[in-house]
């Protein structure tokens, strides 16, 4: 079993156990790491974000955001691997010498621990309708909310709440990034599965104006994923690859919060349910993506 404060790539934690992780390392390295409740969940779980800094204010940053859908569950490992390469090898405090790194490992708990306790392939918040529960955080942001690719049928995996910014969880997103936009140059939010790197829109199949920045880089997040174990990340716009999905956070992070590079990553492999053998080799091989796009930032 684990030990509280400790962090394991070999099995699913639980939420608790995570951010016991987060606190520890916050204790223990509180000279690069702080932790910060950013919002609450409609249960009332804290909704931690971590804060990874040499020091000094105003300086840029890279955001990043995983588990808004409770059934995504490579995500918190592959969140924390991030948090634990950073914090806890001596060898990779150059990735946050210029740049910052604010991380929400676990957007919506109350669905995650949900899908741990009772639905496996939970994906929506815990918030109760009349009929159903739930709301897709990942239509719920307020930026062409629901004119495509969204439900307002509270019983639809695709339901985007009754008005944006209706759950906690994503108000939580809203609150930070907009208190930080001036200096969030990158945008992530973190999903499984299909091993896509998808940039905006995912409104509508118009390009963005951004566009040959946007593949660029997506194209060195994967080909450095590539280079590890050969694993074949597609890179392009959600709806052109996907097909129309408003509300989402990549498309607020760029449109709402005018961050210019937003992504929604999507995790391997072709499953929600991951063997926990998997977890290691996805964690490793995604760390090397976000180190290039880390690279690509402080260069540019
Ligand atoms: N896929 C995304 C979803 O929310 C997506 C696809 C990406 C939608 C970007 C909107 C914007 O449906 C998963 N797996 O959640
Ligand atoms: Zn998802």
């Amino acid at each position: 079993r684990l030990t509280r404060g400790e962090v394991t790539f070999s099995e699913y934690m639980r939420y608790d156990d995570i951010v016991a992780y987060l606190v520890r390392l916050g204790q223990e390295y509180s000279n690069i790491i702080t932790t910060e409740v950013v919002g609450r969940s409609f249960e009332g779980r804290d909704i931690y974000l971590v804060k990874i800094s040499s020091g000094g204010s105003n300086k840029t940053t890279i955001f990043a955001e995983g588990t808004i859908h409770a059934r995504e569950w490579i995500v918190p490992p592959v969140m924390l691997y991030i948090i634990n390469q950073l914090v806890e090898n001596g060898d990779n405090s150059y990735l946050y010498e210029d740049i910052d790194w604010a991380i929400i490992p676990v957007v919506n708990p109350d669905g995650y621990e949900f899908s741990h306790e009772d639905t496996r392939l939970w994906r929506k918040t815990r918030t109760p309708g009349t009929i159903c529960y739930g709301t897709d955080g990942n239509r719920n942001f307020d930026y062409k909310w629901m004119v495509s690719g969204a439900s307002n049928w509270q019983c639809h995996e695709t339901y985007a709440g009754h008005i944006p910014f209706s759950e906690p969880e994503t108000r939580a997103i809203q609150d930070y990034v907009l208190q930080h936009k001036d200096d969030i140059k990158l945008y992530l939010s973190v999903h499984s599965y299909g091993r896509w790197m998808l940039h905006p829109w995912g409104y509508t199949t118009e390009d963005a104006d951004n566009v040959a920045e946007l593949k660029e880089l997506g194209d060195l997040f994967a080909a450095a994923i590539y280079d590890v174990n050969g694993t074949v990340y597609r890179v392009g716009s959600s709806a052109g690859l996907l097909g129309f999905a408003a509300g989402g956070s990549d498309d607020w992070g760029k449109g709402g919060a005018d961050i210019d590079l937003a992504y929604t990553v999507e995790l391997p492999d072709d499953s929600f349910i991951l063997p926990v053998e998997r977890i290691q080799p996805v964690v490793e091989e995604s760390w090397e993506g976000f180190k290039a796009l880390h690279d690509y930032i402080r260069e540019k």
